[in-house]
């Protein structure tokens, strides 16, 4: 098997299953080897949590880059996640030019915000930096409010496939070819992916369910990251993403005390078992 190497930036919530605690395991179960730099550490994530603490990284990451840098230390892949700040957007795609290899795959989830909200902490200069990030990017992983904040354009919960049309061409007119936008449902029972490489679109229906869990967003790119690797096409990427995210969903129903995150570890044997198909 073909053995790469991905960095993947993002912070860690120490509790919370999201980000870099759901990123390295899930790569690493994809047979990748994966180097992590984590942006900030948290005490817990900041969705539905409050009092959590935040120790920004930002001051460490040129000096990580650097002693990576003397080391000949670089990368297939580059997948970024949860940024603290404007300041470390801008550091990152400093180390897009300075840590690929030749080819190297950069891939974007500017994890920002859901459901028509920015995540605590952020505002719209913080977008515009994500938007700037994301135009260095191969390939980017928004959901519909993401791409929202990148364009300007209305958030709508209810939409049809013209609306998502507009999405696509706007993220594209923002310099984005190659756009995995997540979560688009046109019905109550359906949600799906929408995989728009260069000219070529397709759309990975699959049920919905009732109630998400945090962290889902970081479970899908890790997957798909994880899977591109493995040598899966974009489309096949997001499909077995996308079926082990509702897997991992599917474990936590019924849970309430567990609305914090997915139990994503539970689900990992039928992600290899996809990957190996
Ligand atoms: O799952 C995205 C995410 C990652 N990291 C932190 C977060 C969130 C979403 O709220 O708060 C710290």
């Amino acid at each position: 098997m073909d053995y790469k190497r991905i960095l993947t930036i993002q912070d860690i919530s120490c509790f919370g299953q999201c980000s870099l605690t759901v990123a390295l395991p899930i790569l690493s179960a994809c047979g990748v080897e994966t180097v992590i730099l984590p942006s900030a550490v948290l005490s817990t994530h900041t969705g539905g949590f409050t009092g959590f603490t935040f120790r920004d990284l930002s001051d460490d990451i040129p000096k990580i880059q650097a002693h990576w840098q003397k080391e000949g230390i670089d990368f297939d892949a580059i997948y970024t996640g949860y940024l603290g700040s404007e300041k470390q957007i801008d550091m990152v795609t400093d180390i897009f030019n300075t840590l690929s290899r030749p080819n190297c795959i950069k891939i974007v989830d500017p994890a920002m915000a859901d459901n028509g909200k920015l995540y605590y902490g952020f505002d719209q200069a913080y977008a515009d930096a994500m938007t700037r990030l994301c135009k260095h990017a191969d390939i980017v992983l928004p959901n519909i409010t993401e791409a929202c904040f990148m364009t300007g354009l209305e958030y709508k919960e209810k939409y049809d496939e013209e609306y998502v049309n507009t999405v696509l061409s706007a993220l594209e007119a923002n310099g984005m070819t190659n756009i995995v936008l997540t979560g688009v449902s046109y019905d109550n029972e359906t949600t799906g992916v929408v995989i728009k490489i260069g000219d070529k679109t397709d759309y990975y229906i699959h049920k919905k369910l009732p109630v998400g869990s945090h962290g889902t967003g970081d479970i899908f790119a890790s997957a798909f990251s994880g899977a591109l690797l493995r040598g899966k096409s974009e489309y096949d990427s997001a499909r077995v993403a996308a079926n082990y995210t509702l897997r991992c969903i599917e474990n936590s129903q019924g849970d309430e005390s567990h609305r914090y995150g997915a139990k994503f570890e539970t689900a990992i044997p039928y992600l290899i078992e996809e990957l190996n198909q």
